[in-house]
């Protein structure tokens, strides 16, 4: 219950330069005896993340069933969350693009961009991919490795973090200015068991696009940020790979503000693996600073993530509004004490 009052009390108190954030036992405190007005610093309190809201857009997702590009659903699918940062974002970008897949299909992708004070020269990008898996390849029914799966934590979480927060941004406007990239064509990777040649870059494909082609020409960011497999209920975030080496200090700043809101449990100051993700591109290609929040798990029967990855077994039932609340919380928190 501690724990849950403290997030209602998140003040950022931006003095003289640094940023503070009260711990849960300073909150009531501070206010007895407290010395002349005039000496207050400007406090910015940050916004309670809705951690049910963002329940309810995962779950908007996977109802559409698998977001697989080239279907109905990934097309259904692409005009809902279109419609959905509509509502909140200042503007909104389609960017469509055709990309080869490992297996020579000509996938349509489109990405979605949402943008909040596009005036703004400094500004801060969040990301993850909306598309899902077409292929179960790590579900240990080998029956099944060629089914599409749900990606309810591997695609959709991250998603529905996302639009929980342009929600939050809507109603509280922040310092900075702020784009979410919602990455199409991000899941259509070679399969583990394909035979054909090994095909290196196959992932990421919208990211990829987007890294050559940004929506506007010559777009920069301060850092980005990117959620991937953020709703599991036993979320385990590592000090990814990539993420260090090419932007260890955002690791830094968004790993500390998650251990001050008292989220250690699930950000692990440890270092994980190197994930070849969305992020890889945007670091490589744009050369933008952007860290990967992604569930890493060397215990899993797949080696790597969370337990149900890339099998059908990645459904709404695996996704628990406290990881989506520990992750938003967290991003909300850096997009405030940013100025
Ligand atoms: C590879 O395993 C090469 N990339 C993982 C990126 C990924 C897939 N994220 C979610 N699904
Ligand atoms: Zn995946």
């Amino acid at each position: 219950m501690m724990k849950y009052r403290c997030l209602f009390q998140i003040i950022l108190v931006l003095a003289a330069g640094a940023v503070l954030i009260p711990s849960c036992k300073s909150g009531r405190e501070g206010e007895r005896g407290k010395p002349s007005v005039k000496e207050e610093p400007a406090a910015i309190e940050v916004p309670h993340f809705d951690a049910d809201s963002a329940f309810e857009y995962v779950s908007r997702q996977v109802a559409f069933g698998p977001r697989v590009p080239n279907t109905p659903e990934h097309h259904a699918c692409a005009e809902y969350l279109f419609g959905k940062l509509s509502e909140w974002c200042d503007t909104v970008i389609r960017q469509p693009f055709r990309a080869r897949a490992f297996d020579g299909t000509v996938l349509n992708g489109v990405n979605i961009i949402g943008i909040f004070l596009p005036e703004h020269r400094t500004r801060v990008m969040l990301s993850a991919h909306w598309d899902s898996r077409p292929f179960a390849d790590y579900d240990p029914d080998p029956e099944m490795h060629r089914t599409p799966i749900d990606g309810a934590n591997d695609g959709a979480s991250g998603v529905g973090v996302l639009l929980e927060v342009a929600r939050q941004l809507s109603l509280q406007r922040p310092a900075i200015g702020v784009d979410l990239i919602l990455f199409d064509a991000e899941d259509y990777g070679q399969p583990q068991d394909d035979q054909g040649r090994d095909h290196t870059d196959t992932w990421a494909l919208g990211s990829q696009h987007w890294s050559r082609n940004p929506h506007h020409p010559g777009y920069r960011a301060r850092f980005g940020i990117l959620l991937d497999m953020v709703g599991a209920a036993d979320a385990r975030f590592y000090m990814e790979g990539f993420s260090m080496m090419y932007a260890s200090g955002v690791v830094n700043k968004v790993w500390t503000l998650a251990a001050r809101l008292g989220f250690s449990e699930y950000f692990l100051f440890e270092e994980g693996g190197y994930v070849t993700d969305d992020h890889y591109y945007v670091n490589t290609i744009r050369e933008i600073p952007t860290i990967d929040i992604i569930h890493q798990d060397k215990n899993s029967a797949n080696g790597s993530f969370f337990e149900h990855w890339h099998t059908i077994r990645d459904r709404l039932d695996v996704i628990s509004p406290r990881t989506l609340q520990v992750v938003g919380q967290t991003v909300l928190a850096v997009i405030y004490q940013e100025h």
